[in-house]
């Protein structure tokens, strides 16, 4: 046995110049093979990431990839701040819709929303479509208590209305305003957004 082992790996040693050569040839046909996998994939990537034609809803959270992600335990945010930039005052409420998500593997109760101030509102909108009353400031109307579920991964939206002439003159200038989601994931989630009021 030992013997046939000897004289196999004797032809094998003689073979070795033209072996390697053909091994060179392989491994430059495998890159090739490799590269041209790698842009099927990265092509298949944006196909699977480009808009459905006509598609008039707004983009997944998934699928969305700006904005610094804000997190309460379990319940994400996409982006928490947002900046409407100059607005003017005679130019009517302006609404910014804010991505949530559970990224927990438990259901979350969304339990109460609010928001810091009179002249900004609040409404979740969960993925059904179904769209809760907007909620304000506490001490400015009645605050429910929702204790609304959302599963693990489900999405809905905070949508935000902030009116600029709320507060009249006075409340021209730079504003900061805050929605608190209070939920049983953890500690509230915070929506912050600023924006200039000119007259
Ligand atoms: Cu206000």
């Amino acid at each position: 046995m030992n013997k046939s082992v000897a004289i196999k790996s004797s032809v094998s040693m003689g073979k070795a110049a033209p072996a390697a050569k053909k091994s060179r040839f392989s491994a430059n046909t495998k890159l090739i093979i490799g590269a041209g996998a790698v842009v099927v994939v990265l092509g298949g990537l944006i196909i699977v990431a480009m808009p459905e034609p006509g598609a008039s809803k707004p983009a997944t959270v998934a699928s969305r990839s700006t904005g610094s992600p804000g997190t309460a335990g379990a319940l994400n945010a996409l982006a928490t701040k947002f900046n409407f930039g100059s607005i003017p005052m005679s130019g009517g409420k302006v609404t910014h819709r804010y991505w949530i998500r559970n990224a927990g593997t438990q259901p979350i109760l969304i339990r109460k929303m609010y928001t810091s101030c009179m002249c900004t509102t609040a409404a979740l909108v969960k993925s059904s479509g179904k769209k809760f009353d907007p909620v304000g400031m506490p001490g400015h109307g009645y605050i429910p208590t929702m204790n609304e579920p959302m599963a693990p991964n489900e999405e809905a939206i905070i949508e935000v209305v902030f009116d600029p002439a709320a507060h009249g003159p006075a409340g021209i200038g730079p504003i900061d305003r805050v929605v608190t989601i209070e939920n049983s994931a953890g500690r509230p989630l915070e929506l912050a957004f600023a924006a200039n009021v000119t007259p």
